[in-house]
């Protein structure tokens, strides 16, 4: 099992699409252990996004991630960062397929809806920056009622 931290960026809230990209993540079968709604500081959002300072974009994709709440969680399921990816989409605009988040949400690069880690290390360093180990609520399956 492998874990993954995805950020559901502001214009997910101002929209009234959390349910519907959160439900993609469920339906797959990724495995929510830990959710939280906040709104950054800078601090956080400049350490989230340390590896674009200096990149024409920085200021304004800061700019975004500061404008209003973002749901931060953590998912668990096989291979789950290239399965999160994949269902995320590609970053750029033009080579985000139709029937990934971004394909069907994003209208602009920058404002591309959400965040998914990117490896491993990225995943640890970025669960580790949004929650404390307290916070992770990991949970087995089997009593639903419906097994
Ligand atoms: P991703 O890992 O898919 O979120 O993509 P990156 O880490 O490369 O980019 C992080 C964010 O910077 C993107 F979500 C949007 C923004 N960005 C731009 O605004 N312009 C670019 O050319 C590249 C990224």
């Amino acid at each position: 099992m492998e874990r993954t931290f995805v950020m559901l960026k502001p214009g997910v809230l101002q929209r009234r699409i959390a349910g519907e990209v959160i439900g993609r993540f469920e339906r797959k079968g990724l495995k929510i252990i830990a959710m939280k709604l906040l709104h950054m500081d800078k601090i956080t959002a400049e350490v989230h996004y340390a590896e674009h300072k200096g990149r024409d974009f920085y200021e304004k994709l800061l700019a975004y991630t500061l404008s209003g709440p973002v749901i931060a969680m953590v998912l668990e399921g096989n291979e789950a960062i290239s399965v999160v990816r994949r269902l995320a989409g590609s970053t750029s605009l033009a080579d985000a397929q139709p029937g990934t988040i971004r394909g069907d949400y994003a209208a602009c690069t920058r404002l591309n809806i959400v965040h998914a880690s990117d490896s491993p290390g990225s995943a640890e360093r970025e669960i580790g920056l949004f929650f404390g180990k307290g916070e992770i609520c990991a949970w087995e399956d089997g009593n639903a009622g419906w097994f």
